[in-house]
């Protein structure tokens, strides 16, 4: 088994289990999301041409979550890696909040959109936006009143898959963290991964829907195990 340390090439997927200690829910606990709000009413585009008030005021909610949490030490020590590791490394987020860039990362894809980005349909621009969407604002870029949350819901295409799937198929090390492995295509980047040649390690609260894909899983939470783990591959 390599050693840590010898990386050049990490790719690491994470999920809501990261920015839980921020204090953001998850989506599939017990006390998750998905519990006060069904995903097929908030999370797919017939949820949202059913009932856009209702989607809105989802989002619209979850904005100012983000907007008044703050990186965990997790954040952290991934933003600490992002600037002191000369290799190549992606960070690729399934979460909607900006806690890596907070956190001091910069080599950050957002796979399902961004809570502080909002896209005008009528004219394909998207718009930082820190406000509200319920009311109907009228895009700034063309002045139509189309505008949605930023966000992939279930059925559509997550960003930027080519880039991932590149960095995936370049990965000496894949790392997982926080992330339940109930949805895909992200559930997948671990065989693929592995497929090129990677080696894959877990890190999570908990065994996962995919945690027997991995080559090692750590449990406990992420403010302790990637801090840990980042030191490791500093060599420190
Ligand atoms: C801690 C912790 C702590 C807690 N420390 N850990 C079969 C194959 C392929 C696709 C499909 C398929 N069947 C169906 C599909 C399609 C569908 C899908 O996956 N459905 C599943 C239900 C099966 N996927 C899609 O529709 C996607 N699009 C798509 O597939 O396009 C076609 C395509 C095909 C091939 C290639 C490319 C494209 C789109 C998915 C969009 C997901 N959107 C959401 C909501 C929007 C964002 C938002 O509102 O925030 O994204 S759903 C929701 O789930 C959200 C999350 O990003 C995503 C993943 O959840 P996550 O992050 O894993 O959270 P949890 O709650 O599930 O888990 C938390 C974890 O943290 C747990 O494990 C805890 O233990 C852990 N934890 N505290 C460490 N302190």
């Amino acid at each position: 088994m390599r050693a840590m340390s010898s990386n050049r090439n990490i790719v690491i997927l994470t999920g809501a289990g990261i920015s839980a200690e921020s204090g953001l829910k998850t989506f599939r606990a017990e006390d998750g999301l998905w519990e006060s709000h069904p995903v097929d009413q908030v999370a797919t585009p017939e949820g949202f041409a059913r009932d856009p008030d209702l989607v809105q005021r989802f989002y619209d909610e979850r904005r100012a979550q983000v907007l008044a949490a703050s990186p965990n030490p997790a954040h952290m020590a991934l933003g600490h890696l992002d600037r002191h590791f000369a290799g190549e490394l992606l960070i690729v987020t399934q979460n909607i909040d900006d806690l890596h860039e907070r956190g001091g990362a910069s080599r950050v894809l957002h796979m399902h959109g961004e809570a502080l980005s909002a896209w005008c349909r009528a004219c394909d621009a998207r718009h930082r936006w820190t406000g509200t969407l319920r009311e109907g604002p009228a895009c700034p870029a063309c002045g139509e009143v189309a505008m949605r949350p930023d966000i992939v819901w279930f059925g559509e295409m997550p960003y930027r898959m080519d880039e991932i799937f590149d960095a995936l198929a370049r990965a000496d090390l894949f790392v997982s963290i926080g992330t339940s492995g109930a949805v895909y295509p992200a559930a997948g980047f671990v065989q693929q991964a592995a497929a090129h040649g990677a080696r894959t390690l877990e890190l999570n609260l908990e065994e996962s829907l995919g945690s027997r894909n991995f080559d090692e899983t750590r449990l406990g939470p992420a403010s302790e195990l990637v801090p840990r783990w980042v030191e490791e591959v500093l060599g420190r």
